[in-house]
Formats: structure tokens, C-alpha cells, sequence
């Protein structure tokens, strides 16, 4: 039996059920179940917050994950990602008041920064050799530079509404991100065998989606 762990509820969770139920995998979810069985496959699906999969997957808790890639490069794990999945396509990026001038990411020297991704942000900073305050906030990141907490953010997009909203203009793409499948780094030879018929049944749904 493999584990499979994914997030319970949020941006990520519908289509990945649809994912495993679109590989011919049969298996009885409830919302207020943390667990379940498949019933034509031996796969156990566990529901977590996606913030946790990495961590876990990492340590043989689960053996296999479904997470976005953005978390996957804040929990500094990259190299558990094995079948990119094309799903919840969205980029994170530095964004700054709309009425504000800006050049380039050199006017950003100095600066208070807040976002929830501290690690990816500030390896993209030190590669531009730019030195900001960074102000680390778990939610509503958006609002920040209004209510004085910061100049700028950096924050996860994808239509791009929640910054119009909010009176910022998105000036620097720091990373792109989508849902990758990602496997503990020692997984028994068994296990091994069980992530190879999943990842040839993926592979094979989205080549029927294209
Ligand atoms: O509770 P849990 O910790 O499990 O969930 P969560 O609240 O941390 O994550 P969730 O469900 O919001 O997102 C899960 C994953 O979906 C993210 O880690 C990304 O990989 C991916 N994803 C795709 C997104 C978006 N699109 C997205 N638009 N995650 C967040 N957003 C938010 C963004 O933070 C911003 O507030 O949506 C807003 C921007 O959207 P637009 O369309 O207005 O630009
Ligand atoms: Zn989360």
C-alpha cells in the first residue's frame, strides 16, 4: 500500500481527486475524513494542509504528495518533485502601489517587503543583489502596503484581479509555480514499482486532456 497525501481543502483539492479519479482509482471521500482507502488500487489518500505535504513526504509519513510547486521551493525540498501536472498554474510576484514609480527591481534596495515566501523571495533578491526588509505574513498580504506595513509585496497571482483590487501593479515575476506530484527521496523497491504505475497513469491523462 502507497500514501498519497493532498490537501484537504483548498485551491488544490478538487483537482486532484479528479486526477486520481481520472487514473481509474476508486475511493469514497468525506469532508471530515483525514483518510481513505482506495478500493481498486493500493493507495491510501491522506488530506492535509498543503503547507505540511512537503515536510512529510520528506520523512516517510507519506510516501508520495500532491503540492504546488511555490511551496515545494519555500520548504527548500525541490528535489522531491517527480511528474510536473499541469494543474493550478500561478506565479509569484512583487507587486507595488499602482501610483508608485518603478524601474527596475534595484528601486526595491532598502525596501519593506512583505510576503508569505520568504526563502524564494529572498534568493530571487540576492541574486539581483538587492538588500530589503523582508516582513513575513501568513494571509491578506495584498493589504499591506495600505495600511502602512510595507512598500511592496510578494505574493502568489493568477488573474491578476486581487492586486488590481487592492491598488497594486505587478512589476517582477520571482517564480512560476503549478501542482507537481513529489515522492519521498528512499521509497522501497514495492512502493517504487506502485509511483511508476501512477506516474504512467498521469501521464496518460494529460496527454487525453491536451
Ligand atoms: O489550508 P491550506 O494551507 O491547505 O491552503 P492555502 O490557503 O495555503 O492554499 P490555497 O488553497 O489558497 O492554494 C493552494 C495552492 O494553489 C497554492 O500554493 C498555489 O500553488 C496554487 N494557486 C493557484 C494559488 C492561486 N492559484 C491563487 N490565485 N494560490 C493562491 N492564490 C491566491 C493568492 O494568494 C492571492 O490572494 O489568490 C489570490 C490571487 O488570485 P488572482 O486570481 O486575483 O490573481
Ligand atoms: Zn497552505
Amino acid at each position: 500500500m502507497i500514501r498519497l497525501a493532498i490537501q484537504k481543502s483548498g485551491r488544490l483539492s478538487e483537482d486532484s481527486l479528479a486526477l486520481i479519479r481520472e487514473c481509474g482509482i476508486g475511493f469514497v471521500s468525506s469532508s471530515y475524513k483525514l483518510k481513505t482507502e482506495a478500493t481498486n488500487f493500493p493507495l491510501e489518500i491522506l488530506f492535509l494542509r498543503d503547507d505540511d505535504i512537503p515536510g512529510y513526504v520528506q520523512d516517510g509519513v507519506a510516501d508520495l504528495g500532491i503540492v504546488g510547486q511555490n511551496v515545494l521551493a519555500e520548504a527548500g525540498l525541490p528535489q522531491l518533485q517527480v511528474e510536473a501536472l499541469g494543474f493550478s498554474k500561478c506565479r509569484l510576484s512583487l507587486a507595488v502601489p499602482r501610483g508608485e514609480a518603478y524601474s527596475s527591481v534595484a528601486d526595491l534596495q532598502g525596501k519593506n517587503i512583505a510576503t508569505s515566501y520568504p526563502e524564494i523571495l529572498g534568493r530571487y533578491l540576492a541574486g539581483e543583489g538587492v538588500q530589503a526588509q523582508l516582513h513575513t505574513i501568513s494571509g491578506s498580504v495584498e493589504i499591506a502596503p495600505s495600511i502602512g506595513l510595507a512598500d511592496a509585496i510578494c505574493d502568489i497571482v493568477s488573474s491578476g484581479s486581487t492586486l488590481l483590487g487592492n491598488g497594486l501593479r505587478e512589476v517582477e515575476t520571482v517564480f512560476r509555480s503549478e501542482a507537481v506530484l513529489i515522492a519521498s527521496p528512499q521509497l522501497p523497491q514495492e512502493k517504487q514499482r506502485l509511483l511508476e504505475q501512477l506516474r504512467f497513469r498521469m501521464q496518460a491523462v494529460r496527454r487525453a486532456r491536451r
